[in-house]
């Protein structure tokens, strides 16, 4: 009895299939090849360390909100309902954090940062925002950082609602840039014409935090 699961091999199916190897068209940029997935300096860990300034704050689905301000067309907001009610997508990501561990493939779940901004639609003069947190702290990134097409604004991981410990019931995730810069327990995004530091970046961080460029320190 023939295998239902196994379809004849064509040559679309072998070209699909050499496609998904190579990451090819699945998120709209080449994947980067296996052995250059670690950024400089970083080493991979297996668990998740918990990494803040030692205030997790309690929210329930009640007490929380998110504000969208600043240069923006429409200034936003939002209750949990009115959040939920938002497109819903998946991203795959890789955490680099500045201290040098990183997490490969992290599935979470939430709001693309995309669909926010079609939502909120910045101005022309925006051109980076500053992140603000309910332990009050603070981090600021360009826009174009923010605006990433794997950068989601993120309830779940791995299937199950992010923990207290990790930023729940929301914290951004910016893959691309170090983790100081995907804000715990967000609670205002501020769209702003120019940049000015926020936490770590006033306290020696680096501006923008690229781990492939090791852009550790504002000096480096
Ligand atoms: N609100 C808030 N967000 C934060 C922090 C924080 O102290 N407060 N720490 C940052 C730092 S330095 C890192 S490395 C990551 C750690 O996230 P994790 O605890 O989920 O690993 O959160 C970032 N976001
Ligand atoms: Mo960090």
């Amino acid at each position: 009895m023939a295998d239902e699961t196994q379809a004849p091999e064509t040559k679309l199916t072998s070209t699909k299939r050499r496609w998904a190897a190579d990451g090819k068209f699945l998120t709209g940029r080449i994947a980067r090849p296996e052995t250059d997935r670690l950024p400089p300096g970083q080493h991979l860990v297996r668990d998740w360390p918990v990494l803040d300034l030692g205030q997790q704050p309690h929210l329930t689905h009640e007490t929380w909100r998110l504000d969208v301000t600043g240069l923006v067309e429409n200034p936003l907001s939002l209750d949990w309902n009115a959040f939920q009610a938002l497109p819903q997508s998946d991203s795959l990501s890789d955490i680099h954090c500045v201290t040098t561990w990183s997490r490969y493939d992290n599935n979470w779940r939430g709001v693309s940062t995309r669909d926010l901004l079609d939502r909120v639609m910045p101005k022309p003069e925006a051109a980076y925002v500053m992140l603000t947190s309910f332990d009050g702290y603070t981090t600021n990134l360009p826009l174009a950082d923010f605006a990433a097409e794997d950068a989601i604004l993120a309830t779940a991981w791995e299937g199950a609602p992010i923990t207290r410990a990790h930023g729940g019931p929301m914290r951004l995730v910016v893959p691309h840039l170090y983790f100081w810069k995907s804000a715990k327990w967000l609670q205002r995004i501020d769209f702003r014409a120019a940049d000015s530091a926020g936490f770590w970046e006033r306290n020696g961080y680096h501006m923008r935090g690229d781990p492939w460029l090791e852009e550790r320190y504002s000096g480096d």
